[in-house]
């Protein structure tokens, strides 16, 4: 492979030495076993093309500050080409199996829909090219319906029929190409799919559009035999004020409400989590209780600017949370850790992205170490089995096996004094959980 970049590749050196870029994996040693299997299985992770290859460290008062090797290209064609032998060499450097694109990341657009589609072919020919040579693989792709001016109220909720019927011909597009590349999974994180106002907007009307658009989109997919599992990405807000697929527990109730409950799982995203007003493990929990758990965007926000950051992850504590959830649903089938995740807007080389990318790994695996612990301890599990345990006999198997009405519920505690009540009770103990916690995390990494 031609050698674009003055690094080392990633490997794993344990946690002796400070971390910097060439050094190598403090904690992802894909080789080792966890549970019975290895950490690159458990920790598929992944590339996001749109971050890494396009983002240009931009915010919402200032220019980008990216300074990139592949900027020397200047006619748009030859660049983005040139981007694809940049993303595959990074990949192979980062010992990252997987990457993500959007449509739109790989090739500028043409004056019709047909131009694009043939500029976004020959670089898809040269990635398909690319990962017969290297084994790299996709863990999604998906299609922006949120950048050009013509998605200006939505793609498959516009208001305007012909730009739904874009919509469908874009994502058409973008599943054939998901075939092509054997994508793991089919994306659709709804950009600009929510409203500004009420006041102009016709909410029913637009969820039944996308629920019929996104019945399509299956339909095409069996069609030409696309077999990748589909995921939906919720998101409170950010572009629009109001996004309809809100967060797990409202993009469940979406899906059941449309019967697409059984073509769908969810991709979850940290910093969407937190706009949401929840923690990231909790999105993790409400996806795995619903058994809809389908994959994750590993990025984090601050909770300081309350923007949708995109920070590489570097919390352990909710890395450590978020891998117990993901270890307790057995792993993420065709799912894994897509890196949704940009460095800061003054981390701004190419050394920066090496480095952001491994710590976002080893932030990861060091929470997969941990949770894995914890979970061979039984440490959350027998905290919760004894709180629970007054479901086990009497009153409470009674309520647990439908034998007790209302009625009877009543007779059982109508005269029972408030001393008995109180007795019946429980400290939760959340201050020694918690430091229990910090136990774990300091024993476990520690050794
Ligand atoms: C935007 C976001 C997207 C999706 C894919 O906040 O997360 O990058 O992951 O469109
Ligand atoms: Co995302």
């Amino acid at each position: 492979m031609s050698e674009y970049y003055d690094f080392n590749k990633m490997e794993y050196i344990g946690n002796q030495k400070g971390l910097k870029a060439g050094d190598g994996f403090h904690y992802y040693n894909p080789g080792e076993l966890i549970q019975g299997k290895k950490m690159s299985e458990w920790l598929k992770f992944s590339v996001a093309y749109w971050h890494t290859m396009d983002q240009r460290l931009v915010d919402p008062f200032g220019d980008g500050t990216a300074q990139r090797p592949w900027d020397k290209f200047e006619d748009p064609m030859e660049q983005a080409l040139a981007k694809v032998d940049y993303m595959f060499e990074f990949l192979d450097k980062m010992n990252v199996e997987y990457f993500a694109f959007h449509d739109r990341d790989l090739a500028p657009e043409g004056k019709t829909l047909r131009e694009t589609n043939a500029n976004l072919d020959k670089v898809v020919d040269k990635i398909v090219e690319k990962m017969q040579e290297t084994g790299k693989k996709v863990l999604w792709n998906t299609s922006s319906l949120f950048t050009n001016p013509r998605f200006v109220a939505g793609g498959a909720t516009a208001p305007f029929a012909d730009i739904v019927a874009y919509s469908a011909a874009q994502i058409k597009h973008s599943l054939e190409i998901a075939k092509r590349v054997n994508s793991m999974n089919y994306v659709f994180w709804g950009g600009r799919e929510g409203y500004e106002s009420l006041l102009n907007t016709d909410m029913k009307l637009e969820q039944e559009h996308i629920a019929k658009f996104f019945h399509m989109a299956k339909d095409y997919a069996n069609e030409i035999g696309y077999t990748g599992q589909f995921l939906l990405e919720p998101k409170p807000k950010e572009p629009t004020s109001h996004q309809y697929d809100t967060d797990a527990a409202t993009t469940i109730a979406f899906l059941k409400t449309y019967g697409l409950e059984k073509d769908f799982k969810l991709n979850l995203e940290g910093n969407h989590a937190y706009l949401a007003g929840h923690t990231y493990e909790h999105e993790v929990r409400v996806a795995r209780d619903a058994g809809l758990l389908g994959s994750l965007d590993a990025n984090m926000g601050d909770k300081l600017i309350g923007w949708d950051i995109d920070e590489f992850p570097n919390d352990i504590y909710e890395a450590t949370l978020v891998m117990y959830e993901m270890l307790k649903n057995g792993g993420l089938a065709t799912g894994g850790l897509n890196f949704d995740a940009k460095p800061r807007r003054q981390s701004f080389t190419m050394e920066d992205l090496f480095l952001a990318h491994t710590a976002g790994m080893d932030t990861y695996a060091a929470g997969l170490r941990v949770a894995a612990k914890l979970l061979e301890d039984r440490v959350f599990d027998s905290v919760i089995e004894d709180r629970y345990s007054s479901f086990k006999s009497g009153i409470g198997a009674d309520f647990e096996n439908d034998k007790v009405t209302f009625k009877e519920l009543e007779d059982y505690v109508i005269d029972k004094p408030q001393s008995e009540l109180i007795a019946a009770t429980k400290s939760g103990h959340l201050e020694q959980l918690k430091s229990t916690l910090n136990n774990y995390i300091f024993t476990v990494l520690g050794k």
